[in-house]
């Protein structure tokens, strides 16, 4: 039996997960704890140094450690429309290139939104396990922990909170201009950088496909998907939009303060991209029976 060891909350696991329930992929689920769960984990995928993350799946005498690795493997076992155009062996550059804009998105919304919940002790208490999170006063010393800990095995004082902000700007102004089928004048950056080809290849292919695609919402986009159908690529940036506000509980359930947490307070301008997320999940989010 396979299962995926995975954090509910965090849009990796939700790649993974994404792409299990697409493809129909029979598998079990285990919630992971950060930092207490470390060793466990280490144990699991016979790592003594180095960082360890999730999702993991693990099969057998087999494991995946990453969630595209997680999503090639769902797609070549499992059944549904395929969402890697191109095949599974070679990946499409495309793909490569929204992952990793993606990756950033995620990287720099972990940075802010960490900061952001240090300072917020009903957070800290709220992201606990429920064992954890009846035990008084200590609760919010072990929340604390939790993400001084996460903080510094993702090096997130790398960048400063203002850097990461810019960061996630350039990659979603990106993901804007794609959808909307054209690049944004000046929108360029080091980050996003060479994501340019993939705008303007993905935006000529989706106005080739749907050129008449209309809706009665000011907040649409023009086009539906960021390679002209549904896709890995919209997975990646679907599950990377949680980083500016949470998609509805029905998808991945959070609590009240961890919600407000997640929602950035300096990305509110993204409504567009939050809607088109929205019909994303709405038309393609198999849930688990
Ligand atoms: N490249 C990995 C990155 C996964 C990742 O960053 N996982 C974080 C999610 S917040 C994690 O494991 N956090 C818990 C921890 O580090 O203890 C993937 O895509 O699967």
């Amino acid at each position: 039996m396979l299962t995926l060891v995975y954090l509910h909350y965090s849009p990796w696991s939700e790649k993974a997960a994404w792409a299990l329930d697409h493809h129909r992929v029979v598998h079990a689920r285990k919630a992971y704890v950060p930092m207490l769960g470390e060793p466990w984990l280490r144990m699991r995928v016979k790592k003594l140094s180095g960082p360890v993350t999730v999702p993991v799946l693990f099969g057998g005498h087999d494991l995946w450690e990453d969630s595209l690795a997680i999503a090639r493997y769902a797609e070549v076992v499992g059944s549904g429309s395929s969402l890697f155009p191109g095949g599974t062996i070679t990946l499409d550059p495309r793909v490569l290139e929204f992952e990793r804009l993606a990756e950033e998105l995620m990287s720099s919304g972990r940075a802010r939104a960490a900061e952001r919940a240090a300072q917020r002790e009903d957070v800290l208490v709220e992201s606990l396990p429920p064992m954890l999170r009846g035990s008084g006063p200590l609760a919010p010393q072990i929340g604390k922990l939790g993400v001084k800990f996460l903080r510094r095995k993702y090096q997130t004082g790398e960048r400063t909170h203002q850097e990461h902000l810019e960061r996630m700007r350039r990659v979603l102004d990106r993901l804007r201009a794609v959808l909307s089928g054209r690049t944004l004048a000046g929108a360029g950056g080091h980050d996003a950088e060479g994501a340019e080809a993939v705008g303007d290849a993905a935006a000529k292919e989706l106005s080739a496909e749907r050129p008449g695609h209309t809706s009665a919402s000011p907040l649409a986009l023009p086009h539906a998907y960021m390679l002209g159908s549904f896709s890995y690529a919209d997975i990646a940036c679907c599950a990377a939009l949680q980083f500016v506000k949470p998609v509805a509980d029905a998808y991945i359930p959070l609590g009240n303060a961890s919600r407000e947490v997640w929602t950035d307070p300096d990305l509110t301008d993204y409504p567009d991209l939050l809607a088109w997320r929205d019909r994303v999940y709405d038309a393609h989010r198999r849930l688990r029976i």
